[in-house]
């Protein structure tokens, strides 16, 4: 049991992948002595039903200047971010001199698009970097009170892929309470619960997402805040995700996919004990089968070459214990993850380029969420006869 971040009430473990490194901390060959290493177990809270870790990793991994993720690495995201930047302004934006605050803005594409419109704008994050205008804090009651002082109010506090990675939650609706205007929104996206437990997408839990948001707790939680949550919307990303609304309360109707949403869950015991032993009797069922899979190829003398170092791949390869006698390398198109090894599972890797030099007889894609982009990308490989091998949401060949 441990204490819940939102509710204080008590968290149950259903998911413990013991110890697990850092999943964006790439590590030189010669220091893989001493990694950091942390307990990454997954419980439910018996008050308020937020699904989180139970113990947080350290805090800012995302912010830190050597943060090897840049979101526009996929072509599909960054159009993602601009299109939701061009709705903005259409609609929370489009009144007199509007003000929008991003989260932890990454390589910030939505805050360059609505620079473009000469919306005003401003970063929040630690490390401050790119191109915007940047506020260099983490976002609390004291850095938002910092920014009303010298901007005003905002109309639109916005975070990606963000907020779940925050355990001390408070700290962002003190400083919402503080910062958003009397009909301001906070738009945040994060991977959905629904949809990782549906899927078994158990390798959405790593250090870096500490809660795994359902309407229904999203919902609970703001209320608990003074806040109300007015709307939500699918999105196809990062292997299924919500774009939640949330305004002040009393403010804005809450539209009919709330209340739709909110029915499904209950329709679905989204949080039950069935489903969450379910759950975990899938991760162990892919384990099995990716591992008997891994093995017979490699007895059959196939290469098999992994794809994509995600943060994701961290639980993957360190919970089912895959190294690079089973995958010698993984190709990775970000510069700084290359001529690295792979968090705990010391795995090489590669630039894309080596993926055909010669092509392997397999490729496990470890970017699944990506597979689209990358399967279109890399048709040249299963030209050659290459074959995908996939794990969420059953291990499956393509
Ligand atoms: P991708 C990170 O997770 C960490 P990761 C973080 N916590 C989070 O929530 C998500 O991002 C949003 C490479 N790649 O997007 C680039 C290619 O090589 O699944 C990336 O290293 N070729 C913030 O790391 C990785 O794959 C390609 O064509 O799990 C993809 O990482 C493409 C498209 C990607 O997120
Ligand atoms: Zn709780």
């Amino acid at each position: 049991m441990s204490i819940c971040r939102v509710c204080s009430g008590a968290v149950r473990e259903f998911f413990d992948f013991g110890l697990q490194p850092l999943s964006s901390a790439f590590v030189d060959p010669a220091g893989v002595d001493d990694e950091y290493f942390f307990p990454l177990s997954i419980g439910v809270c018996q008050s308020c039903t937020m699904v989180q870790l139970l113990t947080p990793a350290p805090r800012g991994q995302a912010s830190h200047e050597g943060y090897p993720y840049h979101s526009s690495g996929s072509r599909v995201m960054h159009k993602h971010f601009q299109q939701l930047a061009h709705r903005l302004l259409e609609t929370e934006l489009s009144g007199p001199d509007p003000f929008i605050v991003e989260i932890g803005y990454n390589d910030g594409v939505v805050l360059k698009t609505v620079r473009d419109a000469g919306v005003r704008h401003l970063g929040v994050e630690p490390t401050g970097r790119g191109a915007v205008r940047v506020h260099s804090a983490f976002f609390n009651a004291g850095s938002a009170a910092e920014i009303l002082a010298s901007e005003g109010p905002a109309d639109v506090v916005y975070a990606a892929n963000t907020i779940c990675e925050v355990a001390e939650i408070a700290e962002i609706f003190e400083g919402l309470k503080v910062l958003l205007a009397p009909d301001g929104v906070l738009v945040f996206e994060d991977p959905y619960l629904g949809e990782i437990l549906e899927r078994t997408a158990f390798d959405q839990i790593y250090d870096e997402h500490f809660y795994f948001f359902s309407a229904s707790a999203v919902s609970g939680m703001a209320e608990r805040f003074g806040f109300a949550l007015v709307d939500v919307e699918h999105l196809p990303v990062h292997g299924g995700q919500i774009r939640y609304t949330i305004a002040r309360r009393d403010r804005r109707r809450p539209t009919q996919a709330v209340a739709d949403l909110l029915a499904r869950e209950r329709e679905q015991r989204l949080v039950e004990p069935e489903k969450l032993q379910a759950f975990a009797t899938a991760v162990d069922r892919i384990r099995d089968d990716l591992l008997e899979l891994l093995t017979r190829l490699r007895a059959e003398g196939k290469r098999v070459v992994g794809y994509g170092a995600t943060a994701k791949s961290a639980t993957v390869t360190n919970y089912f214990g895959i190294g690079p006698d089973l995958v010698p390398f993984v190709c990775d198109s970000t510069p700084s993850k290359q001529g690295l090894v792979t968090p705990g599972s010391h795995i090489p890797v590669r630039p894309p380029a080596d993926f055909a030099d010669p092509y392997p007889d397999y490729a496990l894609l470890f970017a699944w969420n990506h597979a689209e982009e990358i399967m279109a990308k890399e048709r040249a490989f299963r030209d050659a006869g290459g074959q995908w091998i996939l794990y969420v949401p059953e291990v499956h060949v393509l």
